[in-house]
């Protein structure tokens, strides 16, 4: 597992970007934050918040999907963008470091209060551990997330 942070966002963009752990703390203050575990006290760490990317690399108007992409064990999820712009983050940072590779660290995907596995088209299964790539598309995406409980328990049980 990739312990620093290189992330791509590309696709329906019109300034794609890498970042890299410094990239991120560098985004405005206004994106930060701070503690994660005040939104969700089962997850630790600092979050960029989606539209903070998202204003850095400017969608194109033909952007609506969302494709989240972890090659670290070629997990991928496509969502559509406006159900979780607003409220969706990318957490990265804990103390002063990326987030450890244990908490799906270097860089985790976290949408807030999200539908049950499998049970809506953004479920807690788009919350994409080891995201190192984030592509806007205008169709929806390659996504290989469970779609039923055997397969999920699977999943889990690696
Ligand atoms: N890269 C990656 N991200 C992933 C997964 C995975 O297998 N690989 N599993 C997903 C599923 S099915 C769920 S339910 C959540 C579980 O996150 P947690 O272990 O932090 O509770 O992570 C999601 N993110
Ligand atoms: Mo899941």
């Amino acid at each position: 597992m990739p312990t620093e942070i290189r992330l791509t966002v590309d696709g329906e963009v019109q300034q794609p970007r890498r970042f890299t752990f410094d990239d991120l703390m560098a985004l405005d203050a206004t994106y930060q934050i701070e503690r994660v575990e005040q939104i969700d006290p089962r997850r630790r760490g600092a979050a960029i918040h989606l539209v903070g990317l998202l204003d850095a690399v400017v969608p194109k108007a033909s952007a609506r999907y969302l494709g989240l992409h972890a090659s670290a064990d070629d997990f991928h999820a496509s969502i559509p963008l406006d159900a979780v712009r607003e409220k969706a983050m990318l957490i990265y940072r804990l103390g002063d470091g990326p987030l450890p590779v244990a908490d799906g660290g270097p860089t985790r995907f976290f949408i807030p209060e999200v539908a049950q596995c499998h049970t809506r088209e953004v479920d807690e299964c788009a919350n994409v551990k080891f995201v190192d790539h984030i592509e806007l598309t205008a169709d929806k995406g390659f996504d290989n997330r469970p779609e039923d409980d055997q397969q999920h328990e699977a999943l889990h049980a690696q």
